[in-house]
């Protein structure tokens, strides 16, 4: 994974966007502090309307993203989740698996779908990026503002 986050935005008109946060339970620590870190990042850019979700592990992340955007209608959805390794290969079905999931849920129904799912070899690294130094939850959400605020502006009526 690389270290390298893209340059900082300052945004405004914000107060009126809906973010819905969907978090896997597996992995719980390392997605917590994924989520606390995404949250606080919303709320630093002025959002108030943030809706969160629980799902059992980041398989299930695809279809809650769904069942979300259909019924909530949000401006943008953020995944999170913590895939590592471990001593099995079923990380890797998971991590390409949902990630194929999610873009598909995202074109097909014009919805930023942010997908904050950590995938490591070891738990230390994902640790290392969810901490207090390099925390990966202020990116997402500010991709998450970044692209509701790209459909707002193509999707616009014209006067
Ligand atoms: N879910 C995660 O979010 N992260 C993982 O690292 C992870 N590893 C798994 C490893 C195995 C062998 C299995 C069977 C499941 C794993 N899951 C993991 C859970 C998965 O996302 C899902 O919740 C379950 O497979 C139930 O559909």
């Amino acid at each position: 994974m690389s270290l390298n986050s893209p340059t900082e935005r300052i945004f405004d008109q914000t107060t009126e966007l809906k973010v819905a946060i969907i978090a896997a339970r597996y992995n719980t620590e390392i997605v917590d502090s994924l989520l606390d870190n995404t949250v606080q990042a919303l709320k630093s850019a002025g959002l108030e309307n943030i809706k969160i979700e629980r799902v059992p592990g980041s398989a299930e992340l695809p279809m809650a993203a769904a069942l979300i955007q259909k019924n909530c209608s949000p401006d943008a959805v953020i995944v999170l989740g913590v895939v590592i390794a471990g001593d099995t290969e079923h990380h890797n079905v998971i991590a390409s698996t949902t990630a194929n999931a999610l873009t598909q849920v995202s074109i097909n129904s014009d919805t930023p779908i942010i997908n904050g799912i950590l995938v490591t070899n070891t738990k230390q690294e994902a640790q290392d990026r969810s901490s207090k130094v390099i925390n990966r939850g202020e990116e997402f959400a500010h991709a998450a503002i970044e692209m509701a605020q790209l459909k707002q502006k193509w999707t616009q009526k014209k006067a």
